[in-house]
């Protein structure tokens, strides 16, 4: 009984230490736009990995003695014979073994304090190389704003940037800021996280070395969408960099063929809450609209901008992301083609 009983968890054992193993590289080798902490591509996400897999097999180690003691224990000391009454030694006060299991705790836990506080500081001092560019991040309920200053260009939830190497370092240091309550900005293949907090502001930076699409989202419950406060970093090459800067640059194109279309959005309350370059809106509450169509999600990475999507988004935005604060404006379908007509326009 006993024995099958040790052969039948040490089989699940087996089992479960395979699958263990087995999800760790199947997060290691996963698609590149990925919110796994095991795929990092950026120097802080690569150095934060480290210290995980550090940790981790510090850990594994403990385990593995503890574990292995209480096996030997439960083995070695098993109720052998059901006639035999007698208690087995007791040991009370033994100076060695305490000392033991308290010093050899104490000294894991500093080891593990002074190799992370390290760490922490390490990435918070690099110092700005001139070559880098700065952003700044404002997050809102439930998107993100992207400012930035030098460059004279605001977009939102899809956050462009140079690509990165050591030799021509070009890091990207965001500075982090809040309109409302406390976000959190994560995209762990490229930084740890970092809380975004009202009337304070906090600074992160990344160096990502493999251009493509990173994903993220915030990580401090906000409020009821919260969950789709999702995050995309596009990591482009020198001259799509360029290229994309040079377009939202330029004020939104004001196409005579929509100019309907226009006058809704700038007569609506529409203008109060969306800016457009060249146009009488000027509002900050949500996302600044003049290169709309040069991104590829609305509603922070919640839905796939299309024609029909733009166009339910206007209609109904809570149908799609329930709890926004965009309201729905009650317009007649004529209204609301040519409204989505227009903004189709300003790419
Ligand atoms: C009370 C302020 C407010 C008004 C009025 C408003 N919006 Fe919005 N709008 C928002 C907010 C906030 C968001 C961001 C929603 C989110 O992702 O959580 C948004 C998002 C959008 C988006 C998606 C942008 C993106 O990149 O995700 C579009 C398009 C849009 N609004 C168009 C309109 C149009 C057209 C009107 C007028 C019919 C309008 N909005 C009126 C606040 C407003
Ligand atoms: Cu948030």
């Amino acid at each position: 009984m006993n024995r099958e009983w040790l052969r039948a968890s040490r089989r699940t054992g087996i089992a479960t230490l395979s699958l263990l193993l087995f999800s760790c590289r199947a997060f290691a080798a996963g698609p590149q736009a990925t919110p796994s902490i095991f795929a990092p591509a950026s120097t802080p996400a690569t150095d934060i990995s480290h210290l995980a897999y550090f940790v981790l097999s510090v850990v594994a180690g403990i385990f593995v003695v503890v574990g292995g003691l209480i096996t030997y224990a439960v083995i070695r000391f098993r109720d052998r014979d059901p006639n035999d009454k007698r208690e087995p030694a007791q040991i009370y006060g033994s100076n060695q073994i305490e000392l033991a299991w308290t010093v050899i705790p104490i000294l894991i836990v500093v080891v593990l304090f002074l190799t992370t506080a390290r760490m922490i500081f390490a990435i918070q001092d690099a110092p700005k190389p001139p070559s880098a560019l700065s952003v700044t991040v404002v997050g809102h309920q439930f998107w993100w704003e992207f400012r930035y200053p030098k460059l004279g260009i605001v977009t939102a939830n899809e956050l462009h940037v140079p690509l990165s190497n050591h030799e021509q370092p070009r890091p990207t240091y965001l500075k982090l800021l809040s309109a409302d309550v406390v976000h959190s900005f994560w995209v762990p293949q490229l930084a740890g996280k970092t809380d975004v907090i009202p009337n304070h502001s906090n600074l992160t930076w990344i160096d990502p070395q493999q251009p493509g699409l990173y994903v993220g989202q915030c990580a401090q419950f906000c409020g009821v969408e919260h969950a789709k406060m999702l995050l995309r970093v596009y990591v482009d090459t020198p001259e799509q960099f360029a290229a994309w800067v040079k377009n939202e640059q330029k004020p939104g194109v004001q196409d005579p063929a929509v100019a309907e279309g226009r006058r809704i959005f700038e007569t609506e309350a529409c203008m109060n809450c969306h800016t457009i370059r060249g146009t009488a809106a000027t509002g900050r509450f949500g996302p600044d609209l003049t290169h709309l169509m040069s991104r590829d999600t609305i509603a922070s990475g919640a839905v796939p901008l299309n024609r029909q999507t733009l166009r339910q988004w206007i209609e109904e935005p809570d149908s799609m992301k329930p709890g926004v604060l965009m309201p729905a404006m009650k317009l007649s379908d004529q209204q609301l083609d040519q409204l989505t007509d227009y903004l189709m326009t300003l790419k």
